[in-house]
């Protein structure tokens, strides 16, 4: 049963977990079902709820063949529970209890601990749909604002995915938890998100292109790390999560990259070579490259927030307990516990940033903070091949990890882009060139006033897409307006 390719689709709630046998965590689900819904009206994208957007839903968990195309209204989007299919005689794969079978209920010593794990990770996924629901006003065409729709609907069903968690392995205190993931509010100043990045605004497309790139791979990054987890329900959650997180992160890196096209056409178009003459780059109603930089700048550092202090004793923790591992842990070859492995720690030290051996167990979240960075890496270098390919001499290039920081071991330094230390005074005189200004803003919202609303077109700041969706023809209607 629980290992079900198909979806069932008889009752209110979608799933692959045999629901309609589970009297119990039906109920508790049926009875937040409201309450969520209530929520999408109130935070989810504004203005949009009545129109028919040609959403992907998901009817099976298989490696292919998963999704079905049609147009629904977003309140009626059917968020289902869906878990990757269970691995037979799989074992915990690090820490302390490696090599036992996996748990199939909450190991009772370490429940709070993954409970925390679940409740973060579930606060995040409708924190970014709230940051993101006015962007439908300004969409640049009909491909782009059901990428987003598609983008939120998903997000609301990874919250599903851990209420479905909490509802079902952690009783009173997880049905609490799932009321109080619809009560707090991205950016409330009584209430916020838990996490900082999403308690920031998403005030523009450039913005959600970034976030989706950035941010969205901390989600992919995160939930690998969970996918690892010796609580199996954990783990096949997020292996099925992490088939969306792909198409997230298809819609922030192919979005900067067609910002990016666009603008190096419209320079090329225009005779200019310098990319450094922003306000003639500018007149040409595009987004010159250092703005896209800035906003780089301050996606990635906020970003990195995400991961934690660098030295952590709840990664730890969390590790040899086998609840949260490292990225592909089973694919590392070496002794999955870390009791007596070390591993390179930056650190800012008087006058240096200095590179320091501490106990590997410590130091996971750096870990995985370093294998984040090598995957925005290779994204960054496809939108440099564009620059490089359209014969522009500019390279987007990532801050250094102590930049803008505020949490972890950088938070009580200032440095620039490079790293170098900056006095107060220093920063402040730097800060513009180095992060996205109230200017660099104004202009930005300037190009983005409404949305494009005619099958095909796109506004003039960004290239269309190579491929349509579903391999839809250019001229499709993505979103039928209501
Ligand atoms: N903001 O030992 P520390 C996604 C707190 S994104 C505020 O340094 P730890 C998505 C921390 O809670 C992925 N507080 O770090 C993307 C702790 O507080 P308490 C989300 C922060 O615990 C786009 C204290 O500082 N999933 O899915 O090892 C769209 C000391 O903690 C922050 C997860 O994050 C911060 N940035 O690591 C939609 C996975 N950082 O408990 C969705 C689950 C730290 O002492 N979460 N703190 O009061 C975790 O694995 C860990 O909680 C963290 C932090 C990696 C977040
Ligand atoms: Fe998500
Ligand atoms: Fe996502």
């Amino acid at each position: 049963m629980t290992d079900a390719m198909n979806v069932d689709y008889d009752g209110l709630i979608p799933n692959n977990v045999g629901l309609s046998t589970d009297e119990r965590v039906k109920k508790a689900l049926e009875k937040w079902h409201p309450g969520y819904i209530d929520w999408w009206m109130d935070m989810g994208p504004e203005g949009f709820q009545e129109a028919l957007v040609y959403l992907r839903t998901a009817v099976g968990v298989g490696s292919n063949g998963w999704a079905r195309f049609d147009y629904v209204r977003m309140p009626e989007y059917k968020w289902g529970i869906l878990l990757a299919p269970a691995v037979t005689d799989r074992r915990i794969p690090f820490g302390a209890n490696k090599g036992e079978p996996v748990w199939q209920e909450v190991p009772g010593e370490h429940r709070a601990m993954l409970r925390r794990l679940i409740v973060i990770q579930g606060d995040t996924e409708p924190a970014s749909v709230e940051q993101q629901r006015h962007l439908g006003k300004t969409a640049p065409s009909l491909y782009d604002m059901r990428n987003l729709f598609q983008v939120n609907v998903e997000e609301g069903r990874h919250l599903w995915a851990m209420v479905y968690l909490l509802q079902k392995y952690f009783g009173n205190d997880g049905r609490e938890e799932a009321e109080e993931l619809l009560r707090r509010r991205s950016g409330d100043q009584d209430s916020p998100r838990m996490l900082g990045a999403f308690n920031e605004s998403t005030p523009d497309w450039l913005s959600f292109f970034m976030f989706t790139f950035f941010t969205d791979r901390d989600g992919k990054m995160q939930l690998e790390a969970l996918a690892q987890s010796g609580f199996d329900p954990l783990s096949r959650t997020c292996r099925f999560m992490l088939t969306e997180e792909a198409h997230h992160m298809f819609v922030g890196e192919t979005g900067v990259g067609r910002i990016v096209q666009r603008t190096c056409q419209a320079m090329n178009q225009a005779g200019i070579t310098d990319p450094f003459e922003i306000e003639c780059v500018r007149a040409l109603d595009v987004i010159d490259l250092p703005t896209i930089q800035k906003k780089a700048n301050l996606h990635f550092s906020l970003t990195l927030d995400l991961f934690g202090s660098e030295v952590s004793t709840n990664a730890a923790n969390a590790f040899h307990a086998g609840l949260k591992g490292r990225y592909r842990e089973d694919k590392l070859d070496d002794d999955h516990r870390l009791e007596t492995a070390t591993y390179p720690v930056l650190r800012p030290t008087d006058g240096v940033i200095q590179s320091m051996d501490v106990p590997a167990l410590s130091a996971l979240n750096m870990r995985l903070r370093d294998d984040y960075v090598k995957d925005c890496q290779k994204g960054i270098d496809r939108w440099n091949r564009v620059i490089a390919n359209a014969g522009i001499t500019f390279e987007i290039r990532l801050p250094h990890v102590g930049f803008n920081r505020k949490i972890g071991e950088f938070k009580s330094v200032l440095t620039d882009l490079e790293g170098n230390y900056l006095t107060q005074e220093e920063w402040a005189a730097q800060r513009d060139r180095m992060l996205p200004n109230a200017e660099d803003q104004t202009f930005i919202e300037s190009l983005m006033q409404t949305s494009v609303g005619v099958p095909g077109e796109y506004a003039g700041w960004i290239a269309p897409p190579r491929v349509g969706i579903d391999n839809k023809p250019g001229d499709f209607e993505y979103v039928r307006i209501a």
